[in-house]
Order: C-alpha cells, then structure tokens, then sequence
C-alpha cells in the first residue's frame, strides 16, 4: 500500500493520490500514509528530477497532488489535547518556497496537541520574531529546503540573539539540506529529519 501511495505521488496525479489515500485510510495510520507513501512518493520525484526524467511542471503537479492528498486527511488527524504541550511558529525561510515538508510538520505537531503558528513560506527573518512574540512562542521551526537558503535559519538564530529572546525560545531546523551538525554549528536546540522526529524532539525539549 505505501508503494501504491507512492506511485500514485510519482505520476503527479491528484486524482490518483486522492483514490490511492481513500484506500488507504482504513487500514493505515494517517501519518504512516502521509510519511511512509506520499513523502516517499516525492522523494522519488525529486531524484527523477535530479536524473532529468521528470521536469519543473511534473513536479509542480506532484506537490499540487501530495498537498491534496495530506488535506484529505487532515480531518483523521487527533485534534490535540486541550492542554497544551508548547506554543510553536513554524514556518520555510526567506527566499524559500518549499513548504510541504513544513506543512506536514506543522500538522504532526499540531495533532500531538502544540498549539502551531504556521507562518508560510518564503518568511522575512524578522516576522519569526514578530509572531514568537505575539503568541509568546516556547519554539520556532525553520524549515529551508536549499543549500542558498539554509543561511536563513542561522539569520533567525542571530536576530533572536539580538532581541534578547534566545534564552526564551528554543530552535528546531529541518528540511532537506539541514543536519544534525549543521544545527550544532549555527546554535539551533535541535535537528530532526521528519515529522515524526520533530514531534517526538519538541516533547523532549519543551517537556
Ligand atoms: C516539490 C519541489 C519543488 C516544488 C515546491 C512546491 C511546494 N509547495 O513546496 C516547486 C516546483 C515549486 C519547486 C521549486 C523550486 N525548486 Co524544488 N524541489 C522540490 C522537491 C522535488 C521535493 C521537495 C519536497 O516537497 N519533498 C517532500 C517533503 C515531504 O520532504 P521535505 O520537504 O524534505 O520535508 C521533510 C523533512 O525535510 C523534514 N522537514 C521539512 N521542513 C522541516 C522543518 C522543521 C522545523 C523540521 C524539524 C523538519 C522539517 O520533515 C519533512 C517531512 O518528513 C525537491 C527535491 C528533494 N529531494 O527534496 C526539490 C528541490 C528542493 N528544489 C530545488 C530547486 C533548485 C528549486 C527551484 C530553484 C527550481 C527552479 N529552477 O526554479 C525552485 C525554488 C524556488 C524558490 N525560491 O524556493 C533543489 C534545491 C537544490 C539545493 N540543494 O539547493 C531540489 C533539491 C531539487 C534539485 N535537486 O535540484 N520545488
């Protein structure tokens, strides 16, 4: 069924990831169908685009598809409990659009019952300040999914430094070209490479 799923990402059809998600619903876990099928799906887009087998329009259906597909099972995720585990802003940095990987981070928080600020793609450094602020944030997400635009995650560290908010506010980066040893070198608290890592990595930090 996660073949199934992933194929139906791969050929960059809505319709067929919406019936291959509609089967798979009642016999899978959403975040398995979300992590384990159509994330998976885009992977393989990616590489068949590295390759020169799939182009720019291909994948740009493909994401369209796969957003199509995690919203139609929103709805099945838990709501969260009612107390909170943290208050999170998450957002793709500037100059960035990417923002699937993202969104399905911020959905995975918000159904382990984070209270979840998602602010976009393509988000100014200083606006991570602004809603850390305002919703008086316990961590930020910075998700950047090109070696041009990693730099941002660090900028935001900075500026939190210089807010004096650093102390208050914990980091976690991700995104394809992020690592473990890249978030150590830029000061963030934490990496994760998934959703599932995220979750289980903010409770761990905001516990
Ligand atoms: C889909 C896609 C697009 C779509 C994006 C649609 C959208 N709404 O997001 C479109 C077609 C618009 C696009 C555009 C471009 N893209 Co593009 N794109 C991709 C592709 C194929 C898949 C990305 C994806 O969605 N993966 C699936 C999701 C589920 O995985 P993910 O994003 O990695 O997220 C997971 C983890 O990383 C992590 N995570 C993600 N965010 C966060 C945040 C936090 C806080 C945490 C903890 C974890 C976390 O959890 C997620 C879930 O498990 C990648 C290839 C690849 N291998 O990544 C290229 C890729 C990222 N794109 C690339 C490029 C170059 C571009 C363009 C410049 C292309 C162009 N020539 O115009 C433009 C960028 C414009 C811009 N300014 O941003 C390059 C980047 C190269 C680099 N290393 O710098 C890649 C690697 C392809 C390549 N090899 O050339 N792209």
């Amino acid at each position: 069924m996660f073949q199934e799923l992933a194929g139906a990402v791969v050929s960059c059809k809505k319709d067929a990831v919406l019936a291959a998600v509609e089967k798979a619903k009642g016999e899978l876990e959403p975040s398995e169908i979300i992590e384990k099928g159509l994330a998976a799906g885009m992977n393989e887009v990616g590489v068949l685009f590295e390759r020169g087998k799939l182009f720019l329009p291909h994948v740009m259906m493909a994401a369209d598809a796969m957003t199509a597909g995690v919203t139609a099972l929103k709805d099945l995720m838990p709501e969260g409990s009612s107390s909170k585990a943290g208050v999170i802003v998450n957002g793709t940095v500037e100059g960035d659009v990417h923002d699937i990987g993202k969104s399905i981070v911020s959905t995975m928080l918000q159904s382990a019952g984070f209270e979840v600020y998602d602010i976009g793609r393509d988000v100014p450094v200083r606006n991570f300040i602004e809603k850390a602020k305002e919703v008086n944030a316990d961590m930020i997400g910075l998700s950047a999914l090109m070696t041009t635009t990693l730099q941002g995650q660090r900028d935001v560290i900075e500026l939190l430094k210089e807010e004096g908010l650093r102390d208050r506010v914990k980091v976690m980066v991700g995104g394809a070209p992020a690592t473990q040893a890249w978030a150590e070198k830029i000061g963030a608290d934490c990496y994760a490479e998934n959703a599932s890592e995220a979750v289980a990595k903010a409770k761990e930090l905001l516990a």
